[in-house]
């Protein structure tokens, strides 16, 4: 049997979460066009009985720190570099292949590294093989390939290269199990999504969400979670006129909960101002970070 850990990284929106999904083929990490969507590294485990279980990780994007919680979140890419058995470098397949080339240097891979041109279903075939072949001579390149993670092509050929590189050993993880991370944890992501679905291009780097209360009672699940932001005034972009806006909000969020756990919940949400949350140990450790 093969085992190991399969560790994604790459600049932010490349497709990491996406791919991760695709691989997984479930929804496990949210996905928005915006940047910085990651904040945690998310493990979701793939397993053939009696063939394999390669335990994938998605990664925030790597970025040059501004503040603590963005320190945070490089920190977790730091750890997945460290255990990794294979790495895939994703890459945008449209982005410049140097300045993607410095950064995969830079991280000093001391495992195969698999580099992915991602989003083929939007470039130019001339370009793409281009970008391969470039990849394809640096040295810590074992394959590059092209795919589409939004499509899922080259997914199962994938599967097969990275289970080329890994080693044999004994499974980690339950066989049924999909992740480690709290069911909690996935119902506070998936009500983030709909934050950087829904609002304007600063909002959601200001926001944390926080689950207080997940009860089930009878056929209903009772979720209460905290909305929290730096400012008043974003607290009222949030609300939007008449609370038009986090009922919208909330909607939404209830219905991705609902088929996420199969079955209905109250979802109640409330917004409160913690000011520069972003830079307090406290705050950033009690939402998770
Ligand atoms: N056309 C196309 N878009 C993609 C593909 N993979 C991801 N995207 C889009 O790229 C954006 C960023 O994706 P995401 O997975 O959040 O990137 P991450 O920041 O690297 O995790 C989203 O709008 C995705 O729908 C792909 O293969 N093709
Ligand atoms: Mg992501």
């Amino acid at each position: 049997m093969k085992t190991g850990f399969v560790n994604i990284f790459g600049k932010p929106n490349a497709g990491k979460s996406t791919l991760l999904n695709a691989l997984l083929g479930e929804k496990l990490a949210i996905v928005s066009s915006k940047v910085q969507t990651t904040r945690h590294r998310i493990k979701g485990f793939l397993t053939e009985p009696r063939q394999y279980q390669i335990v994938f990780s998605d990664t925030p994007g790597i970025i040059q720190p501004k503040y603590k919680l963005q320190e945070h979140m490089m920190r977790s890419v730091k750890n997945a570099l460290e255990d990794a058995d294979v790495a895939l470098l994703l890459v945008d397949a449209n982005d410049d292949v140097e300045e993607n080339h410095q950064l995969f240097d830079s991280l000093k891979l001391k495992v195969p590294a698999i580099v992915l041109l991602n989003k083929m279903d939007e470039t130019l075939s001339e370009k793409l093989e281009q970008a391969v072949l470039f990849f394809s001579e640096k040295s810590y390149c074992k394959k590059s390939v092209a795919i589409s993670a939004l499509k899922k092509w080259h997914i199962k050929e994938l599967i097969e290269t990275i289970l080329y590189f890994l080693p044999q050993g004994e499974p980690f993880y339950n066989e049924d199990d999909l992740t480690d991370l709290p069911t909690k944890f996935f119902v506070s992501e998936m009500i983030r999504e709909k934050i950087y679905l829904l609002y304007g291009d600063e909002i959601p780097y200001h926001t944390a969400v926080l689950i207080n209360e997940f009860k089930e009672k009878n056929m209903l699940t009772k979720i209460q979670a905290d909305i929290i932001v730096q400012r008043e005034s974003q607290k009222a972009i949030l609300l939007g006129e008449g609370g038009k806006m986090i009922k919208k909000l909330g909607t939404l969020a209830r219905e991705d909960i609902e088929k996420f756990l199969q079955q209905k919940i109250f979802l109640q949400l409330f917004v409160k101002v913690r000011p520069k949350w972003r830079e307090n140990e406290l705050h950033l450790r009690e939402y998770g970070y």
